[in-house]
């Protein structure tokens, strides 16, 4: 049914030149390859980055490089569905793998991408965000929101390790990535208060209905509160269904951030579970346990600290085969800026684009 397009060969040579010179091209050569019928053409490709791969390459960073020399140590997840020098783990995600070493400082800087971290191991380790000491713990998770000053210290004894998420290549695709460096900030909160501040869902401080004092109101979600509600799931949930929670500003009650969206996924012990395949492309990271993801067909075994991404629209299937320990997955995915754009879909609920073949 659908008719073939004319090709570059179809035209004479000097009147395709002559278009190149002016900086012109003929789109119908190239139309069904950016616009494909049916199903996009995606460049994502399921890839599983071990911990055990990059831990040891990172520790070695940590002897080759000193911190003055790299501003942040980090060894960059590539996806090589974009070629490795693009540094995307997916269409707009960036990962990272950031190590400090104890008494080291990663000076503040701030920038217009926005970025997480998720600690893996070690104790010690702090980010201070716009003043605020945010202690970092294994699986927590710290919000660095665009345009705060951040900065990294350690006054532990032990390599601290944790994994960075940015819209590094959204932002930078749209030609608006840029950093400043800063001075050491004065920290004027020394206890991570707004932990206090948060600590319970649906309770907030009572002025905040009136007056709001920030965007982001919280920076820091510990992975104990987080564990606490996906245990909390588990008895109500019925086997197979995934336990999944999602992180949010508990202020608006909106996503985390603009453009990336932060979710837990638990699974118990022996249990398989299916992900909706939906338009969001995303990275899974294993908290606690390991299992095999199946990622459009592709068995890919994961450990704990393993990293995996996850193309748009994948057939997703996590198993977890221990027979006594449950598995938890933390995911970011790029769902909130696809909602913005009105163009988030979940396959099968309806909500798919016309024409949408699969
Ligand atoms: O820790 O601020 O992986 O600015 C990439 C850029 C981490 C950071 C990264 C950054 C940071």
């Amino acid at each position: 049914m659908s008719k073939s397009l004319g090709t570059v060969a179809d035209l004479p040579p000097d009147y395709y030149e002559s278009l190149l010179r002016h900086n012109l091209l003929p789109l119908w050569p190239s139309l069904r390859a950016v616009l494909p019928y049916g199903r996009p053409a995606r460049k994502t490709r399921p890839v599983m980055w071990r911990y055990a791969d990059v831990r040891p390459n990172l520790l070695r960073a940590g002897e080759l490089t000193p911190i003055e020399k790299a501003e942040r140590r980090v060894l960059v997840l590539c996806n090589p569905g974009f070629g490795l020098e693009n540094m995307q783990a997916t269409p707009s995600i960036y990962i990272g793998m950031q190590l400090i070493l104890p008494n080291e400082v990663a000076a503040s800087h701030r920038h217009t991408p926005s970025a997480i971290r998720l600690v893996i191991e070690g104790e010690g380790a702090y980010t201070i965000v716009s003043g605020e000491k945010l202690p970092m713990e294994q699986g927590d998770l710290i919000l660095t929101p665009p345009g705060l000053w951040h900065e990294h210290g350690h006054s532990g004894h032990d390599p601290v390790i944790w994994l960075d998420a940015l819209d590094l290549p959204l932002i930078y695709g749209l030609d608006i990535s840029h950093a400043q460096e800063g001075v050491s900030q004065q920290i004027t909160d020394e206890h991570n208060l707004s932990a206090a501040r948060y600590s319970q869902g649906g309770i907030v401080p009572y002025a905040s209905l009136h007056s709001r004092t920030t965007q982001f109101p919280l920076l820091r979600y510990p992975w104990r509160s987080v564990k606490r509600s996906l245990l909390e799931l588990e008895p109500i949930t019925p086997a197979g269904e995934p336990i999944h929670v999602a992180y949010i500003n508990p202020q608006s009650g909106a996503e985390c951030l603009a453009s990336m969206g932060f979710s837990a996924l638990m699974l118990r012990p022996g249990e398989t579970i299916k992900m909706h395949r939906r338009s969001a492309s995303a990275v899974f990271h294993a908290v606690e346990g390991g299992g095999t993801a199946l990622v459009d067909g592709e068995s890919m075994a994961f450990d704990v600290a393993d990293t995996f991404a996850v193309p748009t629209y994948a057939q997703v299937q996590i198993e977890n085969q221990s027979s006594t320990r449950p598995a938890f997955l933390f995911v970011i995915d790029d769902a909130p800026l696809q909602r913005k754009l009105g163009l988030y879909t979940v396959l099968g609920d309806g909500s798919e684009v016309a024409g949408a073949t699969w």
